[in-house]
């Protein structure tokens, strides 16, 4: 009776174990027939209803079964877990030619933009970056740039007048002064920067960002200056800006020029940017005036200097057809992000 039992439980266990097709089922029919609690362990619990002296023979044979069972299950499972991996790593293959995950691209701000740009250009022929504090006296921001004590641009009206008798920077030439007195010529900088006057309007910020060049050297002339800063407009706008020079006035330079392009925006056809004129404003220039360069312990017999300046706000609205100032403080991203290099 037990050992028909037994026979129908090994039968029973041999098919479902060649018929399991997945290692979780095949592990089912361990439990089932061959665990701790499947059916061989119960039927060892019959073993008393058996006479004594058969007890060992057929406790051995359950065994035997339970061996043969567990041989069978292990070559089972083997094959089994290979074939499921090898599904595994079939269904799960990586294509290492697959782009990432999109990246948000960084881009830079159109002033640092613009300077950087500037700098690159003049740094290519010999011009190197100087910095210098915002804040200034009245010496290096007014009276060593030759502006004399009863000048407009000295009025409270146009300068920020800190406590104490500074001034917020009206312009950068203080660097360049500042140069004059610690280098010695030949010179060729840079000084880029935030300034600020008091005005605001829908074209003006009161604080806004120059860029000035200042070359000291011997026998410097008008035709070293123009040379220079058409070169510079032909690389920053594109070759066929042409570059013009009116006569003007500057405290700080003898003789001044205002600097205009043509109009990078229609090609100098007319248009609305220049006022139908084909030409834009972009600059003032001059040769350094003898009293700036003695002033700042230069011999203006011995040594003469051009210099010349941009608005960077205004460089960036020409160049990349900017509409309104206040996109440069807005933050906006669908600005920031149109200069994405
Ligand atoms: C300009 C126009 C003309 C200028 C002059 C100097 C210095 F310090 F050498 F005297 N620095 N910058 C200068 C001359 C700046 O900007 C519109």
């Amino acid at each position: 009776m037990l050992i028909e039992k037994l026979e129908k439980i090994k039968e029973e266990a041999e098919k479902a174990i060649k018929s399991a097709t997945t290692s979780e089922a095949l592990y089912q029919v361990k439990v089932q027939f061959f665990g701790k609690q499947g059916q061989l362990s119960l039927l060892m619990k019959e073993l008393g209803s058996l006479p004594k002296e058969e007890r060992p023979q057929f406790g051995q044979q359950v065994n035997g079964v339970r061996g043969g069972l567990q041989a069978q299950y292990d070559e089972s499972e083997g094959r089994l877990k290979k074939q499921e991996l090898n599904e595994k790593l079939k269904r799960e293959v990586l294509d290492l030619s697959l782009p990432g995950p999109a990246q948000d691209q960084g881009a830079i701000h159109p002033i640092p933009r613009v300077i950087g740009e500037i700098v690159d250009i003049l740094s290519r022929i010999g011009f190197s970056v100087r910095s210098g504090p915002m804040i200034e006296n009245d010496h290096y921001n007014f009276t060593a740039l030759n502006i004399p004590e009863n000048h407009p641009a000295r009025d409270m009206q146009d300068t920020f007048y800190v406590e104490g008798g500074s001034v917020l920077r009206t312009h950068t030439s203080p660097v360049q002064i500042h140069t004059m007195e610690n280098e010695k010529p030949p010179i060729r900088v840079l000084a880029p920067g935030g300034v600020f006057r008091c005005d605001s309007d829908a074209s003006h910020s009161p604080n806004f960002h120059q860029i000035e060049a200042l070359l000291v050297d011997k026998k410097v002339s008008m035709a070293e200056l123009k040379g220079t800063i058409s070169f510079f407009v032909k690389e920053f706008f594109g070759p066929e800006i042409k570059t013009r020079f009116r006569p003007s006035f500057f405290p700080f330079t003898e003789p001044s020029a205002e600097v205009d392009c043509s109009c990078p925006l229609c090609k100098g056809k007319g248009c609305r940017m220049c006022s139908q004129t084909g030409w834009i404003e972009i600059g003032g220039s001059g040769l350094v005036h003898p009293n700036v360069l003695s002033q700042a312990g230069i011999d203006p017999d011995e040594w003469q200097g051009f210099a010349f300046g941009f608005g960077i706000e205004r460089m960036a609205i020409i160049k990349y057809g900017i509409n309104d100032i206040r996109l440069f403080v807005e933050n906006d991203l669908r600005f920031l992000r149109q200069f994405e290099l």
